[in-house]
């Protein structure tokens, strides 16, 4: 199970044993003893393509809103394994069995390129992920080539003004800098340097996990040595969208500031999309709330963060319907899982995070992106430019 080191408060429930003598306390003994004992109980004899019945019986057996008995890491352990071995047994391709024969389009991938905040041991920027979104890219592959390119060129930009090309939890460089800002010219002079035009056809979204930064009402921009209020966090964001051609903003501001939140939607929601993450933790309760309150226009999609593969469609569904995005993510911690690549594809989400083109439990899922591209061939489109809720700005 992946596991995130910025977490949203309201997160499912991700027991570890507590016991200090293993793991310093991160064991996971308890999770798998519910595993081979209460859950297998439950599911003996029960049908494996009855996906929702299969997650109904555990959240049952649970009993508790937030998965806390079981814990969020053992059901949903149990329930991405029964999905997959139900499409086993359909002989099916996980991305078709989740989505039929109408899913065929490849997301466009955002790389979290340089990395800061929690991410980097605050390092270098307040922001915790600066993306590059290659959308201009005719197919997936194409894409990813694009991408893999400007990460490199982002590295001898780096190089050349003698800053750190070490990388953070998600394979993104993260040297020290003393704005937010610097990061985006470093990533605009890679995309150049690369042979592209930044907005016109590689994109930048960010994911500055403000949550981590928002302590006492106010923004603190440590790099910057500033503190703000949330309408000052506001028009910050108003000039980095004018300066820099910024498609998506997540989590721009804290889990708790929800007035910020609406005053965020009402200055740029009509421009970019903004996702909420740890405001509404993949969970369908807390995303219709931000829907009738309008809040954001797009949520993000992280399974062990509701824990379940039943709950996490819904919320995707819950998007769909109401016009917002669903923008599927990966965690800071992961495995070399690649299910979040088959549900992007299956449940039409149009674009997902999963970090740098480096380090194997990212690059996993990219792999997996292209299997389903080429398994799709001639049938398979790119999202390219519609990927977002809102049209890209060039
Ligand atoms: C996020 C994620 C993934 P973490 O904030 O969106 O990039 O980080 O898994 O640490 O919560
Ligand atoms: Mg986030």
């Amino acid at each position: 199970m992946p596991s995130g080191a910025s977490t949203g408060s309201r997160e499912a429930v991700e027991l570890r044993d507590g016991d200090p003598s293993r793991f310093g306390g991160k064991g996971v003994l308890k999770a798998v003893g519910n595993v081979n004992g209460p859950i297998r109980e439950a599911l003996m004899g029960q049908d494996a393509r009855q996906q929702a019945r299969i997650d109904e019986i555990m959240l049952a057996l649970d009993g508790t809103p937030n998965k806390a008995t079981l814990g969020a890491n053992a059901i949903l352990g149990v329930s991405l394994a029964v999905c997959r071995a139900a499409a086993k047994a359909a002989d099916l391709p996980l991305y078709e069995y989740l989505g039929g024969p109408g899913a065929t389009r490849l997301p466009v991938p955002h790389l979290n390129i340089m990395n800061g905040g929690v991410h980097a041991r605050w390092q270098g920027a307040d922001f915790q992920e600066f993306m590059i979104a290659p959308h201009g890219a005719p197919n997936f592959r194409e894409a990813l080539r694009w991408a893999s390119e400007i990460y490199q060129a982002l590295r001898s930009v780096l190089m050349e003004a003698h800053l750190e090309v070490g990388v953070g939890d998600e394979g993104g460089f993260a040297p020290k800098v003393s704005s937010n800002h610097a990061p985006l010219e470093f990533i605009c002079k890679g995309i150049e340097k690369a042979g592209f035009k930044p907005g016109v056809e590689v994109g930048i979204a960010l994911d500055p996990a403000s949550s981590e930064f928002h302590k006492d009402g106010k923004y603190h921009l440590h790099a910057e040595n500033r503190q703000l209020s949330s309408e000052e966090m506001v028009s910050y964001y108003e000039k980095l969208v004018r300066d820099f051609p910024i498609g998506l903003i997540e989590d721009g501001l804290a889990e708790d500031d929800w007035n910020g939140w609406t005053m965020l939607n009402a200055k740029l929601g009509h421009l970019i999309e903004l996702v909420g993450d740890d405001i509404f933790c993949t969970n369908p309760a807390i995303i219709a709330e931000g829907i009738q309150k309008h809040i954001a226009n797009a949520a993000l999609i992280k399974l062990n963060q509701i824990g379940s593969v039943s709950e996490t469609i819904q919320a995707i569904k819950l998007c769909g319907k109401n016009g917002w995005g669903a923008f599927v993510s990966h965690r800071s911690g992961e495995t070399v899982d690649s299910f979040i690549a088959d549900l992007t594809v299956g449940l039409d989400c149009g674009h997902l995070k999963t970090g740098a083109p480096a380090r194997g439990e990212r690059v996993e899922k990219y792999n997996q992106l292209m299997r389903i591209e080429h398994h799709l061939g001639s049938a398979a489109t790119y999202a390219g430019a519609h990927c977002y809720v809102r049209p890209i700005r060039g």
